[in-house]
């Protein structure tokens, strides 16, 4: 299987995060894409390719230009404010409050175009985010060339990135983009298998009324985790995409045995969809000593994993989302990886 990455995408390079009522030390940080190189690099995963330079169009296929454009224009409106430090937004134009606003304040337009405040957003943000983008859609270019399966190694992650907006270290949302290319380019079904802890609410919101992208997410209970407000059994898809959005929401402590039901029940959806393409989101917070994270995956389920997507039998597009483990990080990602190539 082949391997996507360029080193651009290392600098984004956070160094504090807000949590728990603290600056903390960022945990979306580039050793994490390092230690899957170097394991993808010394476990003979396959040939480790950089990605072509895309033009914008397939991102605006999915997010929205001006929000792009924020992305773009916003280290030098920062600098212009006086700022120098990485920027978090503060304030939301949550209800009650006006949405239809154009503000020039920086500070505001963090705020128009963000989920939440533990995102930091630097100098290289924009540049990274692009690259990880690019590294999706080229991994997507080598399915419409033919080859079964390919491994994109996205960092910073897309899933929590939405049509116009960025939160949970997310700016674009890596596996839509790559989906949206693929129906782009002459596939008609596609199906996005959402593997990471926490829920991931950009893509199920962007393809939610769509019967053409099946969305099926399995993570911790949003009562109890981020993104608490979308992710829920209920949530199914509306108008024509109603059916083709699926959660799986399951209780902290989760380990390999309470997980393979809904995993089981994932793997039955995708064979009624019968997609042509599956992307998967492949965060591995779900491993038991994920500093954020709060399932019981070990190591070895990750091939477990791994070898149960390989009978659902498509074209298969692994797109890494989270994962904060990073000593065990590489163990984890290429078990997945080994485990469906066999
Ligand atoms: C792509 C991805 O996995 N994004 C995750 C975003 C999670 N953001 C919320 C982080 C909250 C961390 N709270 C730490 C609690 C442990 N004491
Ligand atoms: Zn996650």
């Amino acid at each position: 299987m082949k391997t996507v990455f360029s080193d651009t995408q290392l600098a984004h390079a956070p160094k504090q995060e807000i949590s728990d009522g603290e600056l903390k030390p960022a945990v979306e940080v580039p050793s994490r894409a390092e230690m899957v190189l170097e394991t993808v690099k010394s476990r003979k995963v396959g040939e480790i390719v950089s990605p072509d330079d895309f033009p914008i169009r397939p991102l605006h296929r999915v997010h929205a230009p001006d929000y792009v454009g924020f992305l773009e224009d916003f280290w030098d409106k920062w600098l212009a404010a006086g700022r120098s430090n990485e920027a978090f937004p503060f304030v939301w134009p949550i209800r009650s409050l006006r949405q239809d606003i154009d503000v020039n304040h920086i500070d505001g337009l963090l705020g128009r175009y963000s989920m939440d405040a533990g995102t930091p957003l630097g100098e290289n943000t924009f540049k990274a985010a692009r690259a990880s983008a690019d590294t999706a859609l080229t991994a997507a270019k080598f399915l419409l060339d033919g080859e079964q399966s390919a491994f994109a190694l996205c960092r910073p992650p897309g899933h929590h990135a939405g049509f116009d907006f960025f939160g949970g270290y997310c700016f674009l949302n890596n596996a839509a983009i790559a989906a949206q290319y693929l129906r782009d380019y002459g596939l008609h079904r596609i199906a996005i298998l959402d593997v990471d802890y926490h829920h991931g609410n950009g893509t199920q919101a962007l393809f939610y009324d769509r019967p053409d992208i099946l969305f099926l997410s399995i993570h911790a209970d949003p009562k109890d985790e981020y993104p608490y407000f979308l992710g829920y059994a209920d949530e199914t898809g509306e108008h024509a995409g109603t059916g083709f959005t699926r959660n799986w929401p399951l209780p902290l402590g989760t380990d390999w045995d309470s997980y393979t039901p809904a995993l089981e029940e994932a793997c039955r959806w995708l064979l009624v969809y019968k997609p042509d393409a599956m992307v998967v989101s492949l965060g591995m917070d779900c491993y038991e000593n994920d500093p954020i994270s709060g399932f019981r995956f070990k190591s070895e389920d990750f091939s477990r994993l791994g070898e149960r997507l390989k009978k659902v039998g498509v074209p298969t597009l692994f797109v890494m989302e989270g994962g904060y483990a990073v000593d065990a990080l590489g163990t984890n990602c290429v078990n997945v990886l080994e485990g469906f190539a066999g």
